[in-house]
């Protein structure tokens, strides 16, 4: 079932120079960008984006860490696209994250996992909301180069 689900490429990707190819993994794949932008979080929206890990001891640290510079958010879509995204960047655990996924490669603490991705349905319902308006979306056709 072709899904859309909310990426989130956090400060530290710009801070590395590392968004192309952070990109390029979600484009290998096959997945389609269908909304893209660069902002700044205030705190209000990372509070009510991380609300479900309020009062955890890593939670202030986590808001500061998410204002602390541009983002780049995204809705990617594709077949199964929650879940491929999940796959792609690996799991939250630095120590459970394999080399291969984005985390594993790339990230050298849990708190500082350098990308977010929607882990349910609702929850990519939720976070698009969160993030974008219906007229940030660019709905595009693959046309004849085979990929799907
Ligand atoms: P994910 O980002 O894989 O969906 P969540 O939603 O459980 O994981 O956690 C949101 C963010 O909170 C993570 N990306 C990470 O930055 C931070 N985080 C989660 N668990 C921990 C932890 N045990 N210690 C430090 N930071 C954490």
């Amino acid at each position: 079932m072709t899904e859309k689900t909310f990426v989130m490429l956090k400060p530290g990707v710009l801070q590395r120079r590392i968004a192309g190819e952070l990109l390029n993994r979600f484009e290998r794949k096959g997945l389609k960008i269908v909304a893209l932008k660069l902002l700044r979080m205030n705190r209000e929206t990372a509070e009510v984006h991380y609300a479900e890990h309020r009062g955890r001891d890593f939670y202030e640290k986590l808001v500061e860490y998410t204002i602390s510079g541009p983002v780049i958010a995204m809705v990617m879509e594709g077949e199964g696209a929650i879940a491929v995204v999940r796959g792609l960047t690996g799991p939250t655990n630095l120590l459970d994250a394999p080399a291969g996924t984005i985390r594993g490669d790339y990230a050298a603490q849990t708190r500082l996992n350098i990308v977010h991705a929607s882990d349910s349905p609702g929850g990519a319902e939720r976070e698009i909301a969160l993030f974008f308006r219906p007229e940030e979306f660019f709905p595009w056709e693959d046309g004849n180069r085979g990929w799907f």
